[in-house]
């Protein structure tokens, strides 16, 4: 399944860098700005201890991780939305994407360039968000100066754009259309327009373990802890890498003092996966044990789709047993069964994270 998070920030931040480790791949990370034009693409397993305590229980040929893509993309410059930089092409880019890591520059180093010439992240942060913000603010100015013309699915109606208008004023404001209230029905709507400040974001922040980096952490954290948005200070820096077996016990007390934890990449994974409102369910058996990416929401019908159309077609009903309960009772299905964790569900049920799943069906 495609789900795409999207690296984006200022030039030389660091993104490049953060996609490489991730991926494990080698795309060009150099110290200018807009080394990256052409967005890099990479899928990232996402490690979930879970598999491994199934296949504990279970033997099985092999474990499966699931998987989410990351799409390391262009730098962006004030003024992008109007074309400047590498201007709109980037901004096209982020539409791809289903949701945004913003990676942002709390580190000093002369030997970065910075593009702004200065270190200072809070302002780094308000200009791709103007950029993403103005971007969503052109999109709706063109529906309203064309409005005769009928969106592909939509009408536009009063209602729509009242709607419209509301969302304009607001953006105006300076507000991101992700922190606003909408019902289902609007949502339908803007979503079907795509609004880049409608995808949920989380900041990534490329730091030191120097003061001046928890300086600017702490800045950023009060900023948008408030928000409910999620900020996470990784180190990824050539001689000290993500991975947090590297971190020695003095390091990890100043983090922990910071309130900071030591996170590894798998941690930026997860995050993201949660971002896109992801969760997981097991297929499990001889030949392998596998994970499966389902949106939060999600029938065990269409689920099972993912598997086998067959088995969406012909589905006739789901075994189901939580992973707790698979645990608790150490794999024996015997035990589950006669406790009555072992479920039969028909195709309407919701699909929880940790589910265990035996699919039934007729074709
Ligand atoms: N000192 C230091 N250098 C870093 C850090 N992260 C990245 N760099 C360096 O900064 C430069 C730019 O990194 P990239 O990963 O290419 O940055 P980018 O954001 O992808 O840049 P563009 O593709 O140009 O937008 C490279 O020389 C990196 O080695 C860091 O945490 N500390
Ligand atoms: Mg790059």
């Amino acid at each position: 399944m495609g789900f795409k998070c999207g690296i984006i920030g200022l030039p030389n931040v660091g993104k490049s860098t953060l996609f490489n480790i991730m991926t494990n791949l080698k795309v060009p990370a150099e110290n200018f700005p807009f080394c990256t034009i052409k967005p890099n693409i990479g899928v990232v397993p996402v490690i979930d201890y879970r598999l491994k305590e199934i296949a504990q229980q279970i033997v099985s040929k092999k474990i499966i991780y699931t998987f989410i893509n990351f799409f390391d993309i262009a730098g962006l410059v004030k003024g992008a939305s109007k074309g400047a930089g590498l201007g709109n092409s980037f901004l096209e880019n982020i539409k791809e994407c289903n949701a945004i890591l913003h990676m942002v520059r709390c580190f000093n180093n002369d030997n970065i360039s910075h593009i702004y010439n200065s270190i200072d992240p809070l302002r780094d942060i308000e200009i791709i968000n103007m950029e993403l913000l103005f971007s969503d603010l052109t999109v709706l100015e063109k529906i309203l100066s064309k409005k005769n013309i009928i969106h592909k699915k939509f009408e536009y109606d009063n209602y729509n754009i009242k709607l419209i208008h509301f969302c304009i004023c607001q953006l105006k404001k300076g507000v991101p259309l992700r922190e606003l209230f909408f019902s289902k029905k609007e949502l339908i709507f803007l979503n079907s327009l795509n609004f880049l400040t409608l995808k949920p974001m989380m900041y990534i922040l490329n730091t030191t373990l120097h003061h001046s980096s928890k300086i600017m952490i702490e800045k950023i954290l009060e900023k948008f802890q408030k928000k409910k948005i999620k900020v996470i200070p990784c180190i990824i820096n050539n001689n000290f890498s993500i991975y947090s077996d590297s971190i020695n016990f003095a390091q990890k007390k100043i983090y922990n003092f910071n309130n900071i934890k030591n996170i590894n990449f798998h941690d930026i994974v997860r995050s993201g996966y949660m971002l896109l409102q992801l969760i997981t369910f097991f297929t499990a058996g001889p030949k392998e044990i596998r994970a499966w990416t389902v949106r939060q929401g999600s029938t065990i019908k269409k689920a099972s789709g993912l598997i086998h159309t067959d088995f969406e077609k012909g589905f006739i009903r789901a075994q189901v047993i939580s992973y707790h309960d698979f645990i608790y009772y150490k794999g024996d299905i015997k035990k589950v069964k006669k406790f009555g964790r072992l479920r039969l569900e028909g195709k309407k049920y919701i699909v929880q994270d940790g589910d265990i799943v035996t699919f039934l069906f007729n074709i």
